[in-house]
């Protein structure tokens, strides 16, 4: 079978779609997607002519899954290794990735404002195939991308403390339900992933499993967050160890 994903190795969407397909050893083509360059790309394949297309995009026998709760229940029907998102428990596991939806939109929020604010990281997040040398006369290309983004998703106006409220309600909430336990439920599921996930952007996972230039990983770190929720980042970190050890091949 020939299964092609698009993704952004970084983005908090992708990573919870690629670990669902890899817990279930299912194999895919991946290709990184370029917000606006490769933006063609992913509307011939989907054929998904206008109207905002996003990452994670699976082509799977000729169907198009163009989202990560999508390509995790394709993973599920497809996999033999144990149910992401086993069927009692569809309806709590759907709520977390929902609710963990909120964070992840905020933490986006934060991250491009950081980005806005950060040369270097403008300069990093410029496609590899600009060569070194033509980087800072390119960087007002990065600063289109920035506004492309916050036209996208409409947060020119959002305040950043106001977005950071919403990731602590929502990461308040995860780890009252983890209570120390090394699972939402009794064992691996989808809602580990997706709450692992969202932290990406309060502090990344080592470059050994998500390799990162130095700049951008600066610009998704929030150092007050992350020290509030250590104990989540220690839980993340111990998830990936035990459930995801490999890097996510790019
Ligand atoms: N509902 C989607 C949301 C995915 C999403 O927001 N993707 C963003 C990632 S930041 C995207 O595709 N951005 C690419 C672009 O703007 O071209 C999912 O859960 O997969």
């Amino acid at each position: 079978m020939n299964l092609r994903l698009f993704g952004m190795n970084y983005s908090m969407w992708t990573i919870q779609a690629r670990w669902a397909l890899d817990h279930h050893v299912i194999r895919y083509k991946y290709t990184e997607h370029i917000p606006m360059i490769t933006t063609p790309l992913l509307r011939i394949v989907s054929g998904k002519l206008t109207g905002n297309v996003s990452v994670p995009m699976l082509i799977a026998d000729g169907r198009v899954y163009d989202d990560s709760w999508l390509i995790a229940a394709y993973a599920d029907r497809n996999g033999h290794r144990e149910k992401l998102i086993p069927f009692d428990k569809v309806d709590a596991i759907r709520e977390w990735h929902d609710v963990c939806d909120i964070a992840r939109k905020a933490n986006r929020v934060i991250a491009t404002d950081a980005t806005a604010h950060n040369e270097d990281a403008k300069r990093e997040n410029l496609p590899d195939f600009f060569p070194e040398f033509t980087r800072n006369v390119l960087t007002p290309l990065a600063d289109l991308g920035v506004a492309y983004l916050g036209m996208k998703y409409d947060f020119r106006h959002s305040i950043i403390a106001e977005e950071k409220k919403k990731v602590r309600e929502v990461l308040t909430r995860v780890r009252k339900a983890l209570n120390g336990k090394k699972f939402f439920y009794d064992h691996f599921t989808y809602a580990d992933i997706t709450a692992a996930a969202t932290l990406q952007f309060v502090r990344p996972v080592s470059d050994h499993v998500i390799k990162l230039k130095p700049a951008i990983r600066e610009v998704f770190t929030q150092n007050d967050l992350a020290t509030e929720f250590a104990d989540l980042l220690e839980w993340r970190d111990g998830l990936f160890a035990d459930q995801h050890p490999e890097p996510f091949t790019v």
